[in-house]
């Protein structure tokens, strides 16, 4: 059993598009153990994008993040990290393939949709930076 994080991103919260992809990950028979709706402010997005503080694109990156609530989650289930990635689909939503979230749901780079953890150590990380171990099921089945 493994977790992973995951995060609907503000565009998925303003379009409606929470239940699809809490239907895609739980269709998948991956199960919740953790989930809220909560605005992300500067320094959580700061926290969380660390590794892309250098990069070009990162003041929109954090100014996207910010503009309006996410659904952060957390799922268990086997491989978790990779079968989230794979449901996810590519990064840049016009390369990611027909039937992931991205290759349904989103087209613009910055804006889409999701977020899923890249590995276990940036899942238990990210985990962290989110929720509180009370907010989180144990682990089950
Ligand atoms: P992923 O979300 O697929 O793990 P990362 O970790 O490489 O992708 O990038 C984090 C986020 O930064 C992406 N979800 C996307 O919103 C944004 N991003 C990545 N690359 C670019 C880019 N070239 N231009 C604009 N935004 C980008």
């Amino acid at each position: 059993m493994e977790r992973t994080f995951v995060m609907v991103k503000p565009d998925g919260v303003r379009r409606g598009l929470v239940g699809e992809v809490v239907r895609r990950l739980e269709g998948k028979g991956l199960r919740l153990v953790g989930m809220k709706l909560m605005q992300v402010d500067e320094a959580l997005a700061a926290r969380h994008y660390a590794e892309h503080r250098d990069k070009p694109f990162y003041p929109e990156l954090i100014a996207f993040i910010t503009s309006g609530p996410s659904v952060p989650m957390v799922v268990e289930g086997r491989d978790a990290v990779a079968v989230v990635r794979t449901l996810m689909g590519a990064t840049d939503p016009a390369k990611a393939a027909p039937g992931t979230l991205r290759g349904d749901w989103a087209l613009s780079l910055t804006e889409n949709l999701v977020h899923g953890s890249d590995s276990p150590e940036s899942a238990a990380r990210e985990i962290a930076l989110y929720f509180e171990p009370h907010e989180l099921l144990p682990a089950g089945r």
